[in-house]
């Protein structure tokens, strides 16, 4: 492997990306419902998160001076600082969450992984990409099998989510124009590994968005091996 290869993709290891409010956790129980029903065992995870030392670490990443209480919340994250988070998070899940359960033959569902890192930090924040594939490959060391980008209009995204939360989180509180080099992003990702991206129009009814994200989940299943499943 050369210092700039992408990790290898794991075919169990499916995640979902996209902008706030497009329909991610929405999503997760069409996709489980479909592994479930052909007799998978299935891990249902987030990040940042995943685990209890990751959850803390989602607090302080996302918390603000009202959900955090005090100081921590008003004290601003440096950009580098909010990624070597985001990896230290990961690195809790992959260890102690995502490996050991694709090494029983479960498959994971991630609502996120790397490429919202790539994404909010990268195309949003403007750290140099290289840094996070170094970190990718260091630290994570694995790609998705497959990854449903659901796609929608940042203005729309951000409809469906206000008034949810009575404080928006550090990340919530950007403008729009964050959002849209975000959504450019993953769309840039999305076509230049097509081989893992499936994009969804995220725009269509809740029941649309399962049909179209359980078609693409029974198509995957369709491509793996015994060897894969085992
Ligand atoms: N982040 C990062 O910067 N770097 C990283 O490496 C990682 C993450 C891993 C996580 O916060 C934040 O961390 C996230 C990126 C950053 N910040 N942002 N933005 P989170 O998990 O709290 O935020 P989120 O992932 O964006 O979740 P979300 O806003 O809840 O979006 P969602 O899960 O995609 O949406 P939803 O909860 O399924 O639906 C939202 C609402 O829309 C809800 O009321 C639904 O009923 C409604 N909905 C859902 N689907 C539809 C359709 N199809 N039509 C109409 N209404 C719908």
């Amino acid at each position: 492997m050369t210092g700039t290869a992408a990790p290898p993709r794991h075919p169990r290891l499916i995640t979902l990306e996209g902008g706030e409010g497009a329909g991610k956790s929405t999503a997760l129980a069409s996709l489980r419902e479909l592994l479930v029903q052909r007799g998978h065992e299935v891990v249902l995870t987030r990040e940042p998160g995943g685990t209890v030392a990751a959850e803390r670490i989602r607090a302080l990443l996302l918390g603000t001076r009202d959900t955090l209480g005090g100081e921590a919340g008003i004290e601003p994250l440096a950009a580098e600082a909010e990624l070597l988070l985001m990896f230290a998070a990961r690195v809790q899940h992959v260890q102690h969450v995502i490996r050991p359960a694709l090494r029983r033959g479960a498959f994971v569902v991630s609502d996120r992984f790397t490429d919202s890192s790539y994404a909010y930090q990268g195309d949003g924040r403007g750290l140099d990409p290289q840094w996070i594939a170094d970190l990718e490959r260091r630290a994570v060391g694995l790609r998705p099998g497959l990854t449903l980008l659901l796609d929608l209009d940042v203005r729309e995204g951000r409809a469906r989510t206000s008034g949810r939360d009575l404080w928006p989180d550090r990340i919530e509180s950007e403008q729009d124009d964050f959002f849209e080099r975000v959504r450019l992003g993953f769309r840039r990702r999305a076509q230049a590994e097509p081989q893992r991206f499936r994009l969804v129009d995220a725009a269509q009814s809740p029941a649309a968005v399962g049909e179209a994200v359980a078609a693409a989940v029974a198509a995957h299943l369709a491509t793996l091996t015994d060897a894969d499943l085992a």
